[in-house]
């Protein structure tokens, strides 16, 4: 919509580091999409690479990165080397040039082994698809993703031989029974994951997922998304975001959910002309930024006076948007309010929508063709 997100992010990885050397924090894991694509601006490359100096000279001495679906794998794995130099281990594909299991040592013992396992793109997927111990019914891509975790899991096992340490993984998938916010892109075209706690909790001690926004535990204690860092959309704007903070003895483990503090707060309000003219009189932080869902019989009229009520009080109105029945009936006077609001994928379906089209198997498959391109741009 615009608006720069840069001093949320700023705010956010100041609290981190602060948080990692408070809480004496080994190991940090950010469970994937470093960036929300795959040429981050310089602004944000600067932020990250500062953000991992800081880290090389604080009490945190690992890091483990992996890349989510918006990584370019490019971008992330360029500096890979120099930043081994940090103990920054930056994992981007899992193809077999890859190392994925990262031994964890503390004081010359090895205190932990992680099978940083990235966003396994169709092309991994692919090379470990032979999976002998899976049974027919499952889906290729499933098979692939199970076939894959297995591989890492026997090598990180043989790292640890006899000793009793902690087995970690991380993932950045969808998995089954996770609560999404609306906001995530499907990530595998044409497949549904068969994947949940039941498969990655039984071979790891903990699993530190990303890719969901919301945070979460999946089924079991030790398998959980962290979420995102701040709200990626209006409809994240009632989560509490959150780190984990994972610690343990051993084997036993105990988890923490610390809340982020909200630099800038998301509203969502809703309702006919005058209830948000009301709604919006009564907000006090000024930098919150607002998102108004209009039911009103004349949403045109109701659209400028609320702009114009915004300005007057100095609030920030991201987007004013006519609730679906509403949207309906008034389709000739308000069409489509902005592009910024509408993802590619939206647009299409409109133009589809356009076509009348009563063969629905016709529709499908053009939509899923359209995934597949909107998916290709965007990891190439
Ligand atoms: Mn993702």
């Amino acid at each position: 919509m615009g608006k720069s997100r840069e001093e949320e992010h700023h705010a956010f990885l100041k609290w981190l580091l602060e948080i990692l050397e408070h809480e004496n924090i080994d190991l940090l894991i950010v469970a994937g999409d470093v960036f929300d694509t795959g040429t981050p601006s310089n602004y944000a490359l600067e932020l990250y690479y500062n953000f991992l100096t800081k880290l090389a000279t604080s009490s945190c001495s690992h890091v483990i990165i992996i890349a989510g679906n918006h990584d370019s794998i490019a971008t992330l794995k360029a500096p890979k080397q120099l930043l081994k130099a940090l103990n920054v281990h930056v994992i981007t594909s899992g193809d077999e040039n890859e190392n994925e299991v990262i031994e964890i040592h503390k004081g010359g013992r090895l205190e932990a082994v992680v099978c940083a396992v990235p966003f396994l793109r169709d092309y991994v997927v692919r090379q470990s698809m032979s999976g002998e111990t899976m049974n027919d019914k499952e889906s290729a891509l499933t098979q692939g993703i199970k076939g894959h975790y297995i591989k890492v899991y026997a090598e990180a096992k043989e790292l640890c031989a006899d000793q009793d340490i902690p087995l970690i993984a991380t993932g950045h998938l969808t998995t089954v029974g996770g609560r999404s916010s609306e906001s995530e892109r499907d990530i595998y075209i044409g497949g549904t994951l068969d994947i949940g706690s039941d498969f990655l909790g039984k071979y790891f001690d903990y699993v530190a997922l990303g890719h969901l926004h919301i945070n979460q535990k999946i089924g079991e204690e030790h398998v959980r998304y962290s979420g995102s860092p701040i709200p990626l959309s209006f409809s994240e704007s009632t989560s509490k975001k959150r780190v984990n903070i994972v610690e343990f003895d051993n084997k036993d483990l105990s988890v923490r959910e610390i809340d982020i503090p909200l630099y800038r707060p998301l509203l969502v309000i809703r309702g006919d002309l005058d209830s948000i003219l009301s709604e919006l009189g009564q907000i006090e932080n000024k930098e919150t930024w607002i998102e108004v869902h209009l039911s009103d019989d004349n949403p045109f009229y109701a659209n400028q006076s609320i702009r114009e009520k915004s300005e007057e009080l100095g609030l920030i109105i991201l987007a004013v948007k006519i609730d679906k029945t509403e949207a309906s009936l008034s389709r000739k006077s308000l069409n489509v309010i902005s592009l910024d609001e509408l993802n590619p994928l939206d647009v299409f379906e409109r133009r589809l929508e356009q076509d009348n089209l009563e063969d629905e198997g016709l529709k499908e498959a053009l939509l899923l063709q359209f995934k597949t391109v909107v998916n290709e741009v965007e990891q190439s």
